[in-house]
């Protein structure tokens, strides 16, 4: 008989923290201490706040026996990642009041505050509602912000895709009235489970779940990175319905084999209406099954590969009461973004900017946080969040246009599409110094390393191949590195892991090719591979590929052969 096995101490702080109260509202009330009690920075995380310190800093404050510099970074869910000049103006106001002076646009579309003091961590997330944006669930055992694809090019289909992350989004959004009682200075009630959280429960989810939707040819979400993603199938210009894949993700731990990156599974197809009842569903699978004993094995990519996609999907009919259809055929061409400017048929234009690791600050040379804020004030469309850290200045009118270019001008933002092809298509984590996690630096590094790499890009006539390059200050994969052309993960101070052979568009794991190359290594140890490659590529031969035809890393997908649609016996059980 199996022993049964002991729950997560985090299963007991939610059963204990009344529905996700805790004592966060005494430990804000504390002012003895920056921080606040190891329970209630577990539940602060499903309010959209993260307890940190200045990594920096860490030495010379235990040098001189004072406390770490605590902070809290706060994450703003932006579901598709559509803000309002409005609420671009309040985030800018925000950041350089409250945080370090830099809004920080992630890999899912959300933005970031850093460095933010307990005193004003209560009112900041107020002054983020008062603006109709919030924080709720944009961390925490529950679904994550939802992505879409932002382009609006396409605009009736882009218009309803991202009508619908809006809808998930709600649907899956906590119930509990913790968050409004402790922040937003809400009167109290107390009621039953079922009416607290009818979908999560008293205990939430294993672990966290994210959801994205893309449109292909464009795969900027990463759906094969993400636990359910929908992929939009267009007949004839029209939107057919949604390909339902399931159990992606990245985390993994350095030297841990139980945990890895995986690939997400395609299952079925849906009609639209359809959607929102099977992210339910499937949140609902993870629920009952997702296994909760063990936190780095509690993900639903372990749990759909523990039973196997079939089993799932099977599970999935089941709560649903009906069949997903088999999956339809769908070509993604890429993971990156379309930068510059864009026209559409109502006469509109899109801008979209390179934004180097996502951080929106101003540098003597570049004061993009400055210029972003007078766009804002005369910008009369809206500001779009891409799954890879960049920002679209979306839905500029005619009228508009000539001023916005003006001030692109004024503020040295014009020409950020003109960079190198590989510079566009690289991401890089946080990392060093906010990160707790982070073992070597991230964002801080990888602009120095794509500019030394830059010269062999030039040396080799590469300049407009675009080649996905992402960098993590460890493997938890924030940056997604594990499907990226190449990769570093961070293993220690100044020494990376290198990947090679992912997917141009995020649909193949990279496999690792070298292990702890020290930074200054890393340019020599790739230079070979790109001569060759700009030598020997047959024709569109994208630099992941080459890597596996040229040998340099085996053909088998690492982390196992996942990738298969469903076998159709399973669509008919
Ligand atoms: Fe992440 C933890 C930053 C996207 C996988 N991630 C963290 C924390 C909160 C560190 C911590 O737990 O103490 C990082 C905060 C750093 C800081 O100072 O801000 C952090 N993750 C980020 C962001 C900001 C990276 C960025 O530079 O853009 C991204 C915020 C996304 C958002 O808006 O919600 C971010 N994280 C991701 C992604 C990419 C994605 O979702 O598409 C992944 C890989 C996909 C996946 O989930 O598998 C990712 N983050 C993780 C993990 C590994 C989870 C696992 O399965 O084991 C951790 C560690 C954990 O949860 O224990 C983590
Ligand atoms: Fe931190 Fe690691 Fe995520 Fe980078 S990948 S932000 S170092 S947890």
């Amino acid at each position: 008989m199996s022993e049964e096995k002991k729950l997560t101490a985090n299963e007991s702080i939610k059963i204990r923290s009344n529905y996700l109260r805790g004592t966060i509202e005494e430990g804000l009330a504390d002012q003895s201490t920056g921080s606040m009690s190891e329970d209630d920075q577990q539940l602060l995380k499903f309010h959209g706040t993260y307890q940190q310190d200045d990594r920096d800093l860490r030495a010379a404050r235990r040098k001189h026996k004072l406390e770490k510099a605590y902070s809290f970074m706060i994450r703003i869910r932006v579901p598709g990642g559509v803000a309002t000049p409005a609420q671009w103006l309040e985030t800018d106001r925000l950041a350089t009041t409250f945080a370090n002076g830099t809004i920080k646009l992630t890999t899912r579309q959300a933005f970031q505050f850093h460095g933010i003091i307990k005193s004003n961590l209560k009112r900041t997330i107020k002054e983020i509602n008062r603006c109709s944006m919030d924080t709720i669930a944009a961390c925490g055992d529950v679904n994550r912000n939802v992505m879409c694809n932002p382009n609006p090019y396409l605009s009736e289909i882009h218009a309803e895709t991202l009508k619908l992350a809006q809808e998930i989004s709600d649907h899956l959004t906590p119930r509990t009235r913790a968050y409004h009682e402790i922040w937003l200075d809400d009167e109290k009630i107390e009621s039953s489970e079922e009416i607290v959280e009818p979908i999560y429960g008293k205990t939430y989810l294993p672990r966290k779940f994210k959801i994205s939707i893309a449109v292909p040819p464009s795969n900027d979400v990463d759906i094969y990175a993400n636990c359910l993603s929908f992929i939009a199938i267009i007949d004839d210009g029209k939107l057919a319905g949604y390909n339902v894949a399931v159990g992606g993700g990245m985390g993994s731990s350095h030297g841990n084999e139980k945990t890895y990156p995986r690939i997400a599974d395609i299952i079925g197809f849906c009609t639209p209406q359809q959607v929102v009842d099977i992210a339910e569903k499937t949140v609902l699978v993870q629920r009952d099954f997702g296994d909760r004993t063990d936190r780095k094995h509690s993900r639903f990519k372990y749990t759909v590969d523990d039973h196997g996609p079939e089993w799932i999907l099977a599970r999935i009919n089941q709560y649903l009461g009906y069949q997903l259809a088999p999956a339809r055929p769908f070509v993604f061409e890429d993971n990156g973004d379309r930068f510059g400017w864009v026209d559409d048929a109502n006469g509109n234009s899109h801008l979209t900017l390179f934004i180097q690791g996502g951080r929106v600050r101003d540098t003597p040379d570049y004061p993009l946080l400055s210029g972003l804020r007078e766009i804002a004030k005369v910008h009369d469309g809206d500001f779009r969040l891409t799954a890879n850290q960049n920002l679209i200045i979306a839905n500029i009118s005619s009228a508009k246009r000539p001023e916005i270019e003006k001030l692109l001008e004024r503020y040295g933002i014009r020409d950020s599409h003109l960079k190198s092809a590989l510079r566009l298509n690289s991401l890089a984590c946080v990392a060093l110094p906010t990160c707790g996690l982070a073992l070597a630096e991230a964002e801080r590094y990888l602009p120095d390393l794509l500019t030394e790499l830059e010269e062999l890009i030039e040396e080799n006539g590469l300049r407009h191949d675009a080649i996905t390059i992402r960098m993590t200050g460890c493997p938890n994969g924030c940056a997604r590195p594990f499907i990226s052309e190449i990769a570093f993960v961070g293993r220690a101070p100044g020494k990376y892991n290198v990947y090679l052979g992912g997917g141009f568009a995020g649909q193949r794991l990279s496999k690792l090719y070298r292990e702890s190359v020290k930074a200054e290594d890393i340019k020599p140890l790739l230079a070979p591979i790109i001569a060759r490659y700009a030598r020997e590529r047959d024709a569109g031969e994208r630099f992941g590929d080459f890597c596996i035809r040229a040998g340099y890393v085996a053909a088998t997908i690492q982390g196992g052969d996942f990738h298969k649609n469903i076998k159709p016996e399973a669509l008919k059980a």
